[in-house]
């Protein structure tokens, strides 16, 4: 027992010598390598601002997460309004001047993908043949959808926690791949002109049917499986009519040498071509599936640390670089699906919110959960990526409260307080009371404001506030859905 004190006490005593380390943090735009991250619960408002920087870059990449992702990006090209809702394709779509790239840890749903290229190409700008496939990426067939979905239906009747997923098949897929079963890119990708591929494929396709089959028959209970479920079930098991769609895509994707090795790709276009990489992240931090909310988590690593292995670029590497991590937290706070959320506002101001703020999924249109500005949940978010900078968006939503409010601790039911971490158990969120901050709100409308100065003092003060409580510096500040309607305060 001594020896162990003594050790602690040598452990403190390191620890009460801080080291000033924010003065080595880079800043954008100077980084080579620069990541974009939700800080909350997803829909921060990632795709606006990679939309915007994204000129900036040379590729644009996604690494992780699938069509679960719902990114808008607003725009006006040539005198036009455009509202593009992006699930897959990188917010790099519309500068035509970059390369999207798809890594290795993120999921495909090859057809949905193709609608999104569709929907930018009718805007009159290139997709495909700027488009990047890791050949080490998940297929998410349309089998796993169904079966996310029926899944979903059967925990809705009390038989296990009810996730709210987006029913896109994406921890199925991820589930399939941990078991050594799922199909990559790269296992489909040539089999139109290559005979022993093909069978191959075929091969490896029945066998995951069979599977299928044999471990979620008992999904096709009509308890939860609807007739119309039961005829999707019939044809996506059906093994000639996914290998005639397989041998299309092939196709199509060959003809754009779409399908590469994207590791190799991105480590020579950082270390031999000094090409500037910019990486948007799915979800966010708090869906992580390690340190999210879980079981109310998505599939995927959400954090910056899943750049390395969903990428391919190795943390050394990034070391000696200029990488920089921004985090993207909306001045409020919402979340979609099931899962504690501490600073949630009761139904009638959460709708009143999710009003005015358009709070609605970009993938399945669900109203989403909001609440006040949680900085405990922000702080562990920090904890865990290190932002460099925050973009603070959605500022103008919160114009016309009297007061607004952030969430500053967590007090437990045992008496425990908690300032920059989330309970480990979700069980103490049932008796959990947020410590509020109260400051007064503002009333002008803000959305034609440009510079920091000029916003109403109150709304300054709610922004530095934050800034002084999570010890993140705020480097823009979002007060509208438009490209432009953006402050950089420096
Ligand atoms: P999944 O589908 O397996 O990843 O669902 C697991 C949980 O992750 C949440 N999740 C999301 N949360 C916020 N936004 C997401 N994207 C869409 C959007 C959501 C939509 O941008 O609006 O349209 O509903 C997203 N994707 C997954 C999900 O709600 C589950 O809690
Ligand atoms: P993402 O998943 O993080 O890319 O975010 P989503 O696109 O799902 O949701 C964010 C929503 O807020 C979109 O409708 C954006 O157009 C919108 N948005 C982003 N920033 C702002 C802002 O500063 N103000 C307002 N009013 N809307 C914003
Ligand atoms: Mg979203």
């Amino acid at each position: 027992i001594f020896e162990k004190q003594k050790f602690f006490s040598s452990i403190k005593r390191q620890f009460s010598k801080p080291w000033d380390y924010t003065s080595k943090r880079s800043h954008y735009p100077n980084s080579q390598v620069t990541l974009v991250l939700g800080s909350q619960w997803g829909d921060e408002g990632k795709g606006k601002l990679v939309d915007q920087i994204a000129n900036e870059y040379d590729i644009i990449c996604r690494f992780n997460g699938g069509n679960n992702a719902g990114h808008s990006v607003v725009t006006t090209i040539n005198g036009k309004k455009i509202k593009l809702g992006l699930h897959l394709f990188p917010c790099g779509a519309l500068h035509e001047n970059t390369v999207n790239l798809l890594g290795n840890g993120t999921v495909i749903h090859i057809p949905s993908l193709f609608e999104e290229v569709k929907l930018i190409e009718d805007i009159g700008i290139n997709a495909l043949s700027r488009l990047l496939i890791s050949s080490h990426a998940q297929i998410v067939p349309d089998l796993f959808q169904l079966i996310d979905g029926l899944e979903e239906n059967e925990k809705s009747l009390g038989v296990a926690k009810k996730i709210g997923t987006t029913r896109k098949g994406i921890g199925v897929t991820y589930a399939m791949e941990k078991d050594r079963i799922g199909l990559r890119v790269g296992d489909f990708y040539g089999i139109h002109n290559d005979v022993i591929q093909k069978m191959q494929f075929e091969e490896q396709l029945s066998s995951l049917i069979r599977i299928c089959k044999g471990r979620f028959n008992y999904l096709l209970d009509p308890k939860f499986c609807s007739k119309e479920d039961r005829r999707k079930w019939d044809e996506y098991t059906n093994i000639k009519r996914a290998m005639d769609r397989y041998t299309k895509y092939s196709k199509i994707l060959s003809n754009h040498n779409t399908v590469i090795n994207t590791m190799d790709y991105l480590n020579d276009a950082i270390k031999k071509f000094g090409k500037k990489i910019l990486i948007e992240g799915a979800n966010g931090v708090l869906l992580d599936t390690e340190y999210g909310t879980y079981p109310y988590v998505t599939s995927s690593c959400t954090l910056s640390a899943g750049i390395c292995t969903g990428l391919g670029i190795p943390p050394r590497l990034l070391k000696k670089i200029d990488f920089n991590v921004i985090g993207v937290a909306k001045a409020y706070q919402t979340r979609v699906g099931e899962g504690p959320m501490a600073t949630e506002l009761p139904k009638e101001e959460n709708t009143e919110m999710a009003l005015k703020g358009g709070e609605f999924g970009v993938t399945t249109g669900r109203q989403r959960r909001c609440g006040w500005l949680d900085i405990v949940a922000l702080k562990y978010s920090h904890q865990l990526n290190e932002f460099d900078q925050l973009i603070l968006t959605k500022l103008d939503i919160l114009s016309g409260y009297d007061t607004v409010k952030l969430g500053v601790g967590y007090r437990l039911k045992n008496g425990q307080t908690l300032h920059k971490t989330i309970p480990i158990d979700n069980s103490n969120y049932d008796d959990l009371e947020v410590i509020y901050e109260t400051l007064p709100g503002w009333k002008e409308d803000i959305t034609g404001i440009r510079s920091f100065e000029d916003l109403p003092i109150n709304a300054q003060n709610y922004v530095r506030r934050i800034e002084k409580l999570t010890g993140i510096f705020i480097r823009w500040i979002g007060v509208g859905p438009d490209r432009e309607e953006t402050i950089e305060k420096l």
